[in-house]
């Protein structure tokens, strides 16, 4: 293989460590941008850092995408043949709380980056990180590359822009960028602001004699989840194509974040019962009676996403790529690593 090199933003989140350790697998040399932190998060990272053989192709740099300097100067120092722009202030109920802060990270940075690898190599390949929030409140049952957008969140209007000005850079200057429309996927290195892992990690608690309950927003809103670490795979696969283009990645199955607390608890052989309606809701044990889950309006959205289900028949055809992990599998790996913690 030629010397492939690969720089990751947001390297240390949780699809940046997963396409990290695959690239280092891979034979890259891997470069990765780390924002200066005084907490300095390198947890999702711990795998890399033990192995000898990936932490001698494996480096780290501080910058910031909001920062061009410091990805102007990463970037000519690296060398990448393929970039991953891959950070982002992704959590979208916190977009409300930080609208401008995440149109300058998930928006204008993307294009920070195409202009300054236009600056030192077109060739470059670019990968951006799009995501399903784009379709927002749609009516379609499954969504696919020709589904219309109707973004409703600071978050997703934001990843629109990037959506956007990559394919106007990709048409315009004849750059080779893939925007990844990527369904919700997780794991067990998923934040805890987010559902699946904030429901695994309370689950897990309470089943450990916490005592705390678990406080929800919307019960009724509809995932399609997929594992994380299969759906980066499909990011590298993408800039190995002859052509540059945009794909869904999905399962096609939808699950509710209520059936994801069902499944949770049901590893543990609890059988959650609902009771009541609205903001008086609540989820019981069956057998001790104990109340488990509540609602708490903190969680609710100004504008909700009810519902997403991706159709990714163009990925199967052209990268070759399906998913193997279903739901209960998914719900399993991160409960499983939970108590492993
Ligand atoms: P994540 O775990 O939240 O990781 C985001 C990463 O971006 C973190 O490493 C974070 O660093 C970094 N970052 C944030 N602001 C930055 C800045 N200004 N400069 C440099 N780095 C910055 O997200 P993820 O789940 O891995 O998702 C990866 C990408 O895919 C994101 O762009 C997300 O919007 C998009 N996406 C995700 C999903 C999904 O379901 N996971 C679906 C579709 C699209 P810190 O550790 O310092 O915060
Ligand atoms: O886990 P979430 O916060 O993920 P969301 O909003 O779907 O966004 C994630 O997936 C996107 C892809 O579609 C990415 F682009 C984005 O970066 C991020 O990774 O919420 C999922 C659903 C929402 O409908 C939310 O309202 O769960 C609902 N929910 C109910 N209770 C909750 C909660 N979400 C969170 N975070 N916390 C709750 O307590």
């Amino acid at each position: 293989m030629k010397n492939k090199v690969a720089l990751i933003t947001g390297v240390n989140g949780q699809d940046g460590s997963y396409l990290a350790e695959l690239l280092l697998r891979k034979g890259y040399v891997v470069h990765g941008i780390r924002r200066y932190s005084s907490t300095n998060s390198l947890v999702n990272l711990k795998e890399i850092i033990k192995k000898k053989k990936f932490s001698k192709k494996f480096h780290l740099h501080y910058g910031d995408i909001t920062d061009t300097d410091s990805i102007y100067q990463i970037i000519k120092k690296s060398k990448p043949t393929e970039v991953y722009n891959l950070a982002a202030q992704s959590h979208v109920h916190v977009s409300f709380q930080i609208p401008e802060y995440t149109s300058q990270v998930d928006g204008v940075s993307q294009l920070r980056i195409l202009e300054v690898v236009k600056e030192i190599d077109p060739k470059i390949k670019i990968y951006q990180a799009a995501t399903s929030e784009l379709y927002g409140d749609t009516k379609l049952k499954f969504l696919d590359e020709t589904s219309g957008f109707n973004p409703v969140s600071p978050y997703s209007v934001s990843k629109l822009f990037g959506f956007y000005i990559s394919k106007v850079y990709r048409s315009a200057y004849n750059m080779f960028i893939c925007n990844g429309i990527l369904f919700n996927h997780e794991s067990p290195r998923r934040g805890k602001s987010f559902v699946t892992r904030k429901i695994t990690s309370s689950v897990v608690d309470i089943v450990n004699g916490s005592g705390e309950i678990l406080k929800i927003g919307n019960l009724n809103a509809k995932r399609d989840w997929g594992y994380a670490k299969e759906y980066v795979v499909t990011m590298w696969k993408m800039l190995q194509q002859k052509k540059p283009d945009d794909y869904v990645i999905s399962t096609g199955k939808q699950y509710s974040v209520r059936q994801f607390i069902e499944e949770s608890f049901n590893y543990f052989g609890i059988k959650i019962l609902w009771k009541g309606k609205g903001l008086n809701e609540i989820g019981y044990d069956k057998k001790t009676k104990k109340i488990l889950v509540k609602i708490d309006p903190y969680y609710f959205r100004p504008n909700e996403v009810p519902n997403l289900k991706g159709n990714s028949k163009k990925a199967k055809k052209v990268l070759g790529w399906s998913p193997k992990t279903d739901f209960k599998e998914l719900v399993k790996i991160m409960i499983k690593a939970e108590l492993d913690k």
